[in-house]
């Protein structure tokens, strides 16, 4: 129900509402609406009563919340299902027992601190209490399990347009799953399967975001950086949160239609490596040679000085 006043609330942002209507719009008492706005109040909203007239809300609550969230999302967005817990060891744990428990597609995990957040190849991702975005997507696509890696690059485009729209910053993308602004690490994308042998059963897609960091600590502080420490601005994580949902939920559906060839010009423009000299470590070998760029699989394509063009479909990039 707060969930409810809190939407209409924001939906109508620019007038005043009466606590009769929205009584009448969510069937219940005023006395009802009166609580859940104390409470709101409470959170830190900013929600002005004037006799006569009735509750504006003014500027919301700083914390994340499962219901300052969904009061956010737009109704078509794909997702609807919020989970919002403060502290966590991983958001990527949260949502996969959500999906053995049957949770559906369009279902987020989010989080105000990881304390075991999870990078790739068994690293660590520091998710510091209520600086940056933790969160998990769960998708279920309907595609072929080779096709799950340009998931990763559908939501790396849809990162790379979110933070630079907000924030004006320059973002870039380093294959295949690393967002860069002045050559620093600000986001980072761990895409994880569950998959039959037949089929894909989820996706979860992990989505870590440096937002209102000034420190890092030491083991990273040169490789890392935030919105805040390369802009001077603090930012809302929730607004932040809905934008990236808004750019995914398009970029994903447009991909499911039409395939890869509208992601692939999108990640281009925002690609820091084609045309550079890389050297890509792989598990058990590293090759250095020119990034063509990526083809229709979302594969890197690497000319080594042979003129041999290798498919690269997982290393660690390195621009030299
Ligand atoms: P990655 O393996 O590409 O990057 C991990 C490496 O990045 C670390 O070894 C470290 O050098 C560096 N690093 C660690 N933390 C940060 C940070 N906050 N900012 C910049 N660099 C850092 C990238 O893996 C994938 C990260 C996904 C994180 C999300 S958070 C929500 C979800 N839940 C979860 O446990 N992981 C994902």
């Amino acid at each position: 129900m707060k969930t409810k006043v809190l939407t209409l609330l924001r939906e109508n942002k620019d007038t005043f509402l009466s606590g009769e209507k929205i009584s009448n719009e969510l069937d219940c008492s005023r006395t009802a609406v009166w609580k859940h706005i104390d409470s709101l109040r409470k959170e830190g909203y900013d929600i002005v009563a004037v006799q006569n007239k009735g509750y504006q809300l003014k500027k919301s609550g700083s914390q994340l919340s499962e219901h300052d969230l969904v009061s956010r999302i737009k109704e078509n967005n794909l997702f609807h299902h919020v989970v919002y817990h403060s502290l966590v060891t991983s958001t990527q744990v949260i949502a996969h027992q959500l999906v053995n428990e049957g949770a559906r597609e369009g279902t987020i995990v989010v989080a105000d601190e990881q304390t075991a957040g999870k990078g790739r190849l068994g690293r660590t991702w520091d998710s510091q209490h209520e600086t940056g975005i933790w969160m998990s997507l769960i998708l279920k696509p309907l595609v072929d399990f080779r096709q799950a890696p340009q998931l990763t690059l559908v939501a790396a485009v849809a990162l790379a347009r979110a933070l630079q729209n907000k924030s004006g910053q320059q973002i870039d993308i380093k294959w295949p799953n690393d967002l860069l602004v002045n050559g620093k690490k600000i986001c980072g994308i761990l895409t994880e399967l569950q998959a039959d042998p037949d089929r894909i059963k989820s996706v979860i897609i992990g989505i870590g975001v440096n937002v209102n960091h000034e420190h890092f600590p030491q083991e990273i502080t040169d490789i890392a950086t935030s919105l805040k420490k390369e802009s001077g601005k603090n930012f809302d994580r929730a607004e932040l949160i809905t934008d990236i949902l808004d750019e995914f939920s398009w970029l994903y559906e447009a991909y499911l239609t039409n395939g890869f060839s509208l992601i692939k010009p999108l990640w281009e423009a925002h690609s820091l490596s084609i045309g550079k000299k890389v050297i890509a470590r792989r598990a058990k070998d590293s090759l250095v040679g020119i990034a063509l760029g990526i083809n229709e699989n979302g594969v890197l394509l690497l000319q080594d000085e042979t003129g041999h063009v290798h498919e690269i479909y997982s290393a660690d990039i390195e621009i030299s």
